[in-house]
């Protein structure tokens, strides 16, 4: 099949949805159920019925825009990612998958092709952790990951609570509607950015992704004595922030001693009060964020960081509540999936490489229900999270026309 990627359509929609942002472009902000992220779900939303796609949305605000097969009562075959976006962010993270999935439709459409099963584009909610403090809220949800009532009370740093943001941007219904039944999709595919340099320095178009490393994160307050900057004398202090600082130079630690490159951890949010020059810190309030592909490990780093709370809470005269917030195991890729999509890389004549995400994805969870794998396109640098982020034109189009010829493939398994 002669398959015709309209590439300079999809990267003027990319660069439309980009500008669709709480900042001035190029930097993308674009948090869940806020104005831009309302606005970016219609905007693909159009592009969608343009397309003849079936829409519907469930009560958390995942999207689904099927394409409807010559047999629409077997399980179809699944494709998308996320549109929403960390602060100071870029504009392919996550878009590349949704608008990318959209021009594989329509390109497929276009060359004369029927699917035999259904093919259906999904916008999952909230893959970043930014507002709710967990990633992957929608396909968590999608997936029976998550219980849907503690996730109802999850509360942004306003206090909002998910259900009253979800119903004041249109979502409205019981979260226990939103989980699949198993089986719901005969196999899932995410195209996304690499988010790493593999791909690029080792001048790869491709690749094909077979697990994706095991992310956990989270949530550390430490309750100090606060009191004025010049009169406390240092050994009468309990100094919240500096008691931070113990630990997250541990969370470095603890990951760098794990023997493996592939532990990782890092220190994302710090937020300290009363935030005043010269007033000693009473709280701090971390998020901290370590992965690895081996999950055992990664939880020897947990037990490891638990322990410096303990004994720099002792030492420093302060309390420390320590809150897991997720520890997800990795997930495995599909064989099948895996295999069709390097089968279409050599359809197409296209090197390609296996490999591991190091970032989770929603794939992460969709393949705790389908047969699922993802395929990565290289990123500028490897660049990520950044308004500099960028992939070429001809990365997008090589990966859209794989992933093209996968859906098709996968869609007459
Ligand atoms: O953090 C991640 O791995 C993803 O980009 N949300
Ligand atoms: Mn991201
Ligand atoms: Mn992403």
């Amino acid at each position: 099949m002669k398959l015709d990627i309209d590439w300079e359509r999809l990267v003027t929609e990319l660069d439309a949805l980009g500008a669709i942002s709480q900042e001035a472009p190029p930097v993308v902000t674009r948090v869940v159920f806020t104005e831009a992220d309302v606005r970016g779900r219609e905007f693909v939303k159009k592009l969608c019925r343009e397309a003849g796609l079936i829409i519907r949305e469930d009560a958390v605000g995942n999207t689904f825009a099927r394409w409807a097969g010559q047999n629409p009562e077997f399980e179809p075959v699944g494709t998308g990612s996320h549109i929403d976006a960390i602060p100071n962010a870029g504009r392919f993270d996550g878009t590349v998958g949704v608008l990318g999935g959209l021009e594989a439709i329509r390109a497929l459409a276009h060359a004369g092709y029927r699917p035999r099963r259904s093919i259906e584009l999904i916008i999952f909610t909230s893959e970043e952790p930014t507002r709710f403090g967990i990633g992957c809220l929608g396909s968590r949800l999608l997936s029976g990951l998550l219980d849907p009532a503690a996730a109802s009370q999850y509360k942004d740093r306003d206090g909002v609570t998910l259900d009253a943001a979800r119903s004041a941007a249109g979502f409205d219904g019981a979260l226990s509607s939103v989980r699949l039944p198993p089986g719901y999709y005969s196999a899932f595919v995410e195209m996304h950015i690499e988010q790493g340099a593999i791909l690029e320095q080792r001048d790869v178009p491709l690749g094909v992704v077979t697990a994706i490393a095991a992310p956990a994160s989270l949530k550390i307050t430490i309750e100090g004595e606060g009191g004025h900057a010049g009169a406390v004398l240092l050994p009468d202090r309990h100094d919240a922030f500096l008691a931070a600082a113990e630990i997250a130079l541990a969370v470095e630690a603890s990951a760098r001693s794990s023997g493996s490159r592939d532990t990782v951890g890092t220190v994302g949010v710090c937020d300290v009060f009363p935030g005043a020059v010269n007033s000693i810190p009473s709280r701090v309030r971390m998020e901290v964020d370590v992965r690895d592909v081996d999950e055992a490990r990664r939880d020897s780093v947990l037990r490891k960081i638990e322990q410096v709370c303990e004994d720099v809470t002792r030492r420093r005269g302060v309390q420390a509540r320590v809150e897991l917030v997720n520890a997800d195991p990795p997930g495995r890729c599909a064989p099948r999936v895996v295999d069709t999509l390097a089968k279409s890389c050599e359809t197409h004549g296209l090197r390609f490489e296996r490999m591991i995400s190091r970032a989770y994805h929603d794939s992460l969870f969709m393949s705790r229900i389908a047969p699922t794998a993802m395929l990565f396109i290289p990123c500028r640098g490897g660049v990520s999270h950044r308004p500099d982020e960028y992939a070429s034109p001809e990365s997008i189009a090589q990966g859209t026309l794989v992933l093209a010829e996968t859906l098709a493939s996968l869609a007459e398994q």
